[in-house]
């Protein structure tokens, strides 16, 4: 893999570079003001490991509930990691992982952090479509599965994917392996382990939510990462007592780090992995292993704010619920905290770094009609209007940021970059915001060609390229309508070929599914229409379906209630 030289600053659209990466000056500035501590993710589980080695730091409570200390989980992390590297992985080794919220979840990630090899992580619902990108575009050379998990067979995609990649050696397994190997059999001697990896290096790629079809990948260094954990971990109030309730797929962004089961390993605190997010599944989990603080996503809120005060669960012992991932009603953040007996922080953030709080100590008004401010006093915000002006202070405009945890550029897509960042480094993150007195932003909407349904990110022209190739489809657009319950959902608008049969929403829907892809990016509605509206210039205007589907009267009519987010 070519990598930047230490601190050379890469920028974003260098071709034949992996990972563009800060300038040498504000790497500089980073250190000097002690965000960058030089800590390395596998460097840090040891030193835990050693200061309070029979402290708990993960439980996997299903189906029968297993615990880890913190040594147990750094002797695993090298162990595996020694059996890894028998196998041929190395550092700079792309691996993709995609397991449910297991224990071995993080056993596997703190061991390719051990060898410096970049986890790449999938989320559990992804199928053969996103998989077998992942693999083929990072040429991964390892694939991390389940045998089996929610009724889906991961053996058999996992087949699919590894004849479809001449990179992929090795596919392992958690449970029944078939052809493949046992993770359970992965075991090494830790004694020779190559040095690790250095703390201004990639620890990991993370996953965009996409907008230009297939998801970017998103390269977090240590430094970066850490440094996003800690501060979080801060304004959050995590500590060793804390024990957090994983209830979001363990491998996205905000569960992992806002502030996340990293944020709380890094304070030394415990980390239960929830195996679904239903309040059927988690309010016993929080009564059993009091649990003190979780995160979740607004539809999720919803539900538990609904389920809990005739939940015959004590939930006493929760003391905070970080909601974000999308906008959350003021009228729905009204009722949490009366609710669920505990206080709300709302979250504003993104894998490609920037993530703003509201503060325990912000006045109640400001945690429920603002999405927070940025960790960090080195977090630059600029709000500006279509031609990249700085709008007048209140004023509504793109957010675009720069600072110590925000990626100067995607992994391995120079001309994505140029259009993602400016020159000078900022990343143009596609929110629409306006920002308060105090410096708390407010989302107001979204400039980018994203759906955003209920905290899980649609690229609408991922989904098109499906149906597209359905044969009696002539032309697709896909849109997101307003819900009140996700915020959005999607709505496939399809013009049939003139001579096609007729179809019915419910083909178009099982077509997409069968094409395989996750079961998020299925729309929600469809609709047969002779044409879409156009813009001044003739192209499809996303803004003028958008306003048909919000005025027209939909004989569809309303659908059942989607399901929350599932893992
Ligand atoms: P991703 O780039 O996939 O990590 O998704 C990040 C995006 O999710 C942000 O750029 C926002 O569009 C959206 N988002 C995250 N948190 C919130 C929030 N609290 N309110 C509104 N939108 C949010
Ligand atoms: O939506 C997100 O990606 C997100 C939301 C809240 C995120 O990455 C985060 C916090 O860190």
């Amino acid at each position: 893999m070519t990598a930047a030289p230490l601190d050379a600053g890469a920028p974003a659209t260098t071709p034949g570079v992996d990972s563009p990466t800060w300038p040498a000056e504000f790497a500089e500035r980073y250190r000097a003001a002690g965000h960058w501590r030089g800590e390395t993710f596998g460097g840090v589980l040891r030193e835990r490991a050693t200061a309070h080695p029979d402290r708990i730091a993960l439980v996997d409570p299903a189906p029968r509930r297993r615990t880890w200390t913190y040594r147990e989980l750094d002797r695993r992390a090298d162990r595996l990691a020694a059996g890894f590297a028998a196998r041929g992985i190395g550092k700079g080794d792309r691996v993709v992982v995609q397991l449910p919220n297991t224990g071995e979840f993080v056993e596997v990630v703190f061991a390719l952090f051990r060898l410096g090899a970049l986890p790449v992580y999938a989320l559990p619902a992804h199928r053969e479509t996103e998989i077998a990108y992942f693999c083929s575009f990072t040429e991964a050379v390892a694939y991390v599965v389940p045998d089996r998990h929610a009724g889906f067979d991961h053996l058999a995609l996992a087949t699919k994917v590894k004849e479809r990649t001449p990179t992929l050696r090795e596919v392992f397994v958690v449970g029944d392996p078939g052809e493949h190997t046992a993770l359970a059999d992965v075991d090494g001697d830790p004694s020779d382990l190559p040095a690790g990896p250095l703390p201004h290096e990639v620890a990991f790629l993370q996953l965009s939510g996409g907008t230009t079809g297939l998801s970017k990948l998103i390269p977090r260094t240590h430094d970066d990462y850490l440094y996003s954990l800690w501060g979080s971990n801060e304004i959050c109030g995590v500590d060793a007592d804390t024990r957090f309730l994983v209830v979001l797929p363990a491998a996205h962004n905000f569960p992992m780090s806002s502030p996340g089961w990293l944020g709380v390993l890094y304070a030394g605190g415990t980390g239960v992995l929830c195996p679904a997010p239903d309040p059927a599944t988690a309010f016993p989990l929080i009564e059993a292993e009091r649990i003190t603080m979780t995160g979740m996503v607004p539809p999720l809120a919803l539900v538990w704010t609904d389920a809990a005060p005739g939940s015959a669960h004590d939930l006493s012992s929760l003391e905070l619920v970080l909601v974000g991932g999308a906008k959350y009603s003021e009228a729905a953040a009204r009722r949490l905290e009366p609710a669920l007996g505990c206080r709300l922080m709302q979250v504003f953030g993104m894998a490609e770094g920037l993530v703003n709080y509201t503060r325990l100590d912000d006045d109640p008004e400001t945690v429920v009609t603002t999405q927070g401010r940025p960790i960090s006093p080195d977090d630059e915000i600029r709000i500006v209007d279509d031609e990249d002006r700085d709008v007048p202070e209140g004023g509504f405009g793109h957010l675009l940021t720069r600072g110590p945890y925000t990626i100067r550029g995607y992994w391995r897509a120079p001309e994505h970059n140029a259009r993602s960042f400016t020159e000078d480094g900022f990343y143009r993150t596609g929110d629409i915001v306006r920002r308060t007195p105090t410096g708390h932003l407010v989302v107001e909407g979204r400039a980018k060609d994203q759906i955003n349904r209920g905290g899980e990110k649609v690229a609408p022209e991922e989904v098109e390229n499906i149906i597209l190739t359905h044969p009696a489809v002539h032309d697709v657009s896909v849109v997101g309508v307003a819900d009140d319950y996700l915020g959005e959902r999607t709505l496939a608008y399809v013009i049939l070929r003139e001579d096609a049969a007729p179809l019915k929403p419910v083909h178009v829907k099982k077509f997409v599914r069968e094409a395989g892809i996750a079961a998020y990016k299925v729309p929600d509605l469809v609709e047969f229409v002779d044409a879409f509206p156009q813009t001044g210039i003739g192209k499809v205007s996303k803004k003028g379906l958008r306003s048909t589907a919000a005025t027209a009267e939909r004989q569809t009519g309303r659908p059942r209630r989607p399901r929350p987010p599932q893992h």
